[in-house]
């Protein structure tokens, strides 16, 4: 029988839509069982299945599930042994101390003989340990940002994105622990042919990521200003150029990093290019 992978994604909640889009992105098209443990991928030989994110790291390092996709984060704070194969750029959040906003804050030492609430004890205990800061950390599973309004700790160790919840709560962020977003991460004992499907993937995601960063760029230019425009463009390789029905004028076509597009954008316009087109690529092969 064909070998299949299994690969745990996130049930509901942050992480779940972006992964179900990236494996749709990949080509991968999976049957839908709703509510169902889990489900197979139709046209590539994957079984996708839906648990919490924090039961990721256990069934990727016992092989119930081969793969998983979840944040950096849980992935410390579980501990498993695992491998991180690839970051994907999603769900990007750091894991932070915040004190209330009153509060002066010079140093780490601010800690000291504090209370501070967190859901993620390893992590925090890890870093106070490294950092020779002596604290009492109270594990909360949920609302972390609360803790110190109510009495219960003097700061909080949580997740922030925009800053904004711990800025309704009165908190202000004083250290970063850790960066975090979604990564893949696999088992340690895949075999041969489970190798050969990961890499297969793994390269699918490496196509809709770099399709991602990058945008297809067309404009006309006098035959005149293809050199100077030519040195501008940062391209794979050479643009492509084709001659205009008009006498005297091509049209360059190029593939940007969508960063690099806004900065050379005027240089271009300068250049003598006109009617640029910026079209957004679906999957780019290096
Ligand atoms: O049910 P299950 O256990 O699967 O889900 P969960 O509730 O544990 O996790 P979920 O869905 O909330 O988040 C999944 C993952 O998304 C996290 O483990 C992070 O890797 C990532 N992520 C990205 C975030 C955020 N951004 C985020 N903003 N996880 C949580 N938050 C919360 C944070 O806890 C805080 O309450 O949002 C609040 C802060 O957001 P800002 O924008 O106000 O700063
Ligand atoms: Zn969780």
């Amino acid at each position: 029988m064909e070998k299949r992978l299994k690969i745990a994604i996130q049930k509901s909640g942050r992480l779940s839509d972006s992964s179900k889009a990236l494996l749709k992105e990949c080509g991968i098209q999976i049957k839908n069982g709703k509510n169902n443990l889990m489900a197979p991928a139709v046209n590539f030989p994957i079984d996708i299945l839906y648990l919490r994110d924090d039961d990721i790291p256990q069934y990727v390092e016992d092989g119930t599930a081969d793969l998983g996709i979840l944040g950096e984060n849980v992935v410390a704070e579980t501990d498993k042994n695992i491998i991180t194969a690839k970051k994907l750029g999603f769900a990007k959040c750091r894991l932070s101390l915040a004190v209330p906003k009153s509060d002066d804050y010079n140093s780490l030492l601010f800690f000291q003989n504090k209370k501070i609430a967190t859901s993620y004890p390893v992590i925090l205990s890890s870093f106070l340990k490294k950092n020779n800061i002596d604290a009492e950390i109270h594990k909360i599973s949920g609302s972390v940002e609360i803790a110190p309004n109510i009495g219960l700790a003097d700061a909080v160790c949580d997740i922030v994105s925009s800053g904004s919840t711990l800025f309704s709560n009165g908190l202000k962020e004083v250290e970063v622990i850790l960066q975090s977003e979604a990564v893949v991460v696999a088992n340690t004992n895949l075999d041969e042919e489970q190798t050969k499907i990961f890499e297969q993937l793994m390269f699918r995601i490496d196509a809709v990521k770099s399709a991602k960063k990058n945008k297809y760029i067309l404009l006309n230019a006098p035959n005149s200003a293809i050199p100077s425009i030519t040195n501008i463009l940062p391209g794979i390789k050479s643009p492509t150029i084709l001659p205009l029905a008009e006498e005297g004028w091509s049209s360059l076509h190029s593939v940007v990093n969508e960063e690099q597009f806004w900065n050379i954008i005027d240089e271009l316009k300068v250049a003598g290019a006109e009617g640029i087109l910026v079209i957004p690529i679906e999957k780019m092969i290096s």
